[in-house]
């Protein structure tokens, strides 16, 4: 793993419409993740945080089913090019948000630099709507499928390029909650998904074996896309959109370890950390916990 890192956080609320998703980076930092990862003997780079307005500051205004498109895409378009750069001085990008429509952002940013990019997108949701298949208008519901070059341009051509990634390059991991234009989607694309049901039946440990020999395989580097709620909110409530029956903290840990120890993948981003949901900070104290073993913290 690439021990020079960079943590760029995105207070990005405006994908959805619950009020303190924008203060996750600042719960995540709270929780120590520059220490816990200092420890492991990283060089970390706190770039801070990419401007994103509020959304009481100008007029955010609905494009289509959209909600606040042009904000949106601004500020993903100012996070794809911290992204790119920091690749392009060779260090480790560790993106904090924010929703999860910050994904169009980042995966912007990093799959200039690949030929064959590999995402596993740990979540609860596909994230595959687009503008016509989206029950909310909510562009955290849509990035997964902005990457495939599905949806607005202003969101799917961010740095002049579209698709970022190959739907045969993605594996979801923990969905339990898809739309029915989501499930057309994945069926019409071939994109690999583990559901609920297939982690109960076959175990994490064998889920994970299995992405990992995948996109070793088929990929030249591997971004994760961790939707904290994957895991079940009894354990992780500091979300915005929580669904009964997820990941627990335990399986959760697991898929970082064994990530960890594949040594696979070149960038990362924690997202949906809501802490006014929250309870004591727990969420975001998870989010750490997950980054310390995806990171290389063993018990022994
Ligand atoms: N699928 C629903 C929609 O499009 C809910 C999406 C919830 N999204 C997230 N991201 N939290 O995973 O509105
Ligand atoms: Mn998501
Ligand atoms: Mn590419
Ligand atoms: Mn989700």
């Amino acid at each position: 793993m690439q021990k020079n890192m960079s943590i760029i956080g995105v207070p990005m609320d405006l994908g959805q419409n619950r009020r303190g998703v924008d203060m996750g980076p600042s719960a995540i930092r709270y929780a120590g993740v520059t220490e816990r990862l200092e420890n492991l003997k990283y060089n970390i780079n706190d770039l801070g945080d990419v401007p994103v307005s509020r959304p009481d500051e100008k007029d955010h205004v609905q494009d289509g089913n959209l909600r606040n498109l042009q904000q949106v895409s601004d500020s993903n378009r100012q996070l794809a090019e911290w992204v790119d750069e920091q690749i392009g001085k060779d260090r480790f990008p560790l993106v904090l948000g924010g929703d999860h429509s910050i994904a169009i952002g980042s995966l912007a940013g990093i799959a200039k630099h690949y030929d064959n990019l590999g995402v596993i997108w740990y979540d609860a949701h596909g994230d595959l709507n687009s503008g016509e298949t989206s029950p909310s208008g909510n562009i955290h519901g849509m990035p997964l499928a902005v990457n495939l070059g599905i949806g607005h341009e202003r969101l799917a051509n961010i740095l002049d390029y579209t698709p970022k990634i190959k739907p045969e390059n993605i594996v979801i991991v923990g969905a339990r909650s898809l739309d029915p234009g989501e499930k057309e989607l994945i069926r019409e694309k071939g994109i690999t998904v583990y559901s609920m049901h297939e982690i109960d039946r076959l175990g994490m440990s064998r889920v994970m074996a299995e992405t990992i020999d995948y996109l070793k395989e088929q990929t030249d580097g591997v971004h994760l896309s961790l939707d904290l709620d994957g895991l079940d909110p009894e354990e992780a409530p500091g979300v915005g959109t929580p669904v009964i029956g997820g990941l627990s903290y335990r399986e959760s840990h697991l898929a970082m370890e064994m990530l960890s120890e594949a040594d696979i993948l070149t960038s990362a981003e924690f997202v949906e950390v809501n802490p006014i949901l929250d309870d004591k900070n727990k969420t975001a104290t998870m989010a750490v916990g997950l980054i310390g073993s995806l990171f290389g913290e063993k018990l022994k």
